[in-house]
């Protein structure tokens, strides 16, 4: 193929559609992103590839914008950031990024691999591509015998997977490492407060015995177990409240009321032993996703009218060891206005 002389690299001419490339001589057709990437996608012809064919040609040098970027290739535009030097990357498409060609992975010898796999006398790679069954390494020296006893110790264990590790720091980092991306889930709890005396573990808590301060915020709890607990200004506690799916306030003599904020989220609610002293009229309207309500052994005295209307799908509701005397009539069913 002839390159004319006088070309700069920006009139370098691609015969480029809106999406994508044609190979003038098999017709084959190639995304735009594959254009002067230092792989001949065209096969033989390498007209994808003219910066390269120029650059051989007119023995010209194209700089790397950023100081601290190399070529892939000497002279090309193609570059990278000595950051990436020694680690083995792909794109989503599976091709070697961020030079396809691998220069960022050559002299690597005596580079130190930080929380990766060092692939023996070569570059580093992230540990979910270690007995993944794919060669990843020079030789496969990533798939070695070793793999028959790889048992993740003091590593993270991905989701579903027999062995699939990844180093602790890549948990939460913001990237998908995992193939089901569990290593990025339940992030949010890194900002978790767990009160003090307290156990949490995920997106539950549990405190029996001791005494919660009002400052002791539950927010983001999903799984709510208050047992012997005091309460200081529980209604405080527990105001923003609004991913709780499941709470348990056992044995608190706590006086709840209607006006306790129950949420719309609110799954299964459990107060026994409490001073719940009165249920009046639609006291759960906030929670119609109730299906399970237990109010036993507490205080009530009075169930007014609709008291648990709105809770179409409440399958269970405990009013045992009460003061019950009467229950009036509909006081499961919502009337709506006329
Ligand atoms: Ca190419
Ligand atoms: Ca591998
Ligand atoms: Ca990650």
């Amino acid at each position: 193929m002839e390159v004319a002389k006088c070309l700069t690299l920006a009139e370098i001419p691609h015969e480029k559609t809106m999406s994508s490339f044609t190979c003038s001589q098999t017709t084959k057709v190639i995304s735009l992103f594959l254009l002067d990437d230092l792989y001949e996608d065209c096969g033989e012809s390498a007209e994808d590839e003219l910066m390269l064919l120029f650059l051989l040609v007119n023995n010209t040098a194209y700089k790397c914008q950023d100081p601290s970027q190399v070529p892939c290739f000497p002279g090309h535009a193609k570059c990278f950031f000595l950051s990436d030097s020694c680690i083995y990357k792909r794109n989503p498409f599976m091709q070697l990024t961020p030079c396809r060609n691998g220069r960022h992975l050559e002299n690597c010898r005596s580079f130190e691999c930080n929380g990766m796999f060092k692939c023996p006398g070569f570059y580093c790679i992230p540990w979910e591509l270690v007995c993944d069954q794919k060669w990843d390494c020079p030789r496969g020296k990533d798939e070695s015998q070793f793999c028959l006893s790889f048992d993740c110790s003091d590593m993270y264990a991905c989701a579903g997977q027999k062995r699939t590790c990844i180093h602790l720091a890549n948990v939460c980092d913001g990237f998908v490492n995992c193939p089901l991306n569990d290593d990025e889930q339940l992030c949010d709890l890194k900002a978790f407060h767990c009160p003090r005396e307290c156990q949490c573990h995920t997106y539950s808590l549990l405190c029996s015995s001791v005494r919660i301060h009002s400052h002791e915020t539950m927010a983001m709890f999903h799984f709510i177990y208050l047992r012997n607990v005091s309460l200081l200004q529980s209604q405080d506690l527990l105001s923003e409240r609004q991913t709780v799916l499941y709470l348990s306030i056992d044995n608190t003599k706590s006086n709840i009321s209607c006006s306790y904020f129950f949420t719309t989220s609110l799954i299964a609610f459990n107060s026994k032993l409490n001073c719940f002293s009165s249920v009046e009229k639609a006291c759960f309207k906030q929670s119609s996703n109730l299906t399970n309500l237990q109010l036993s052994s507490n205080k009530i005295e009075h169930v007014g009218s609709e008291a648990f209307s709105h809770l179409d799908v409440l399958t269970v509701l405990n009013l045992s060891s009460n003061l019950i005397k009467r229950i009036p009539k509909g006081f499961l069913v919502h009337t709506p206005k006329p």
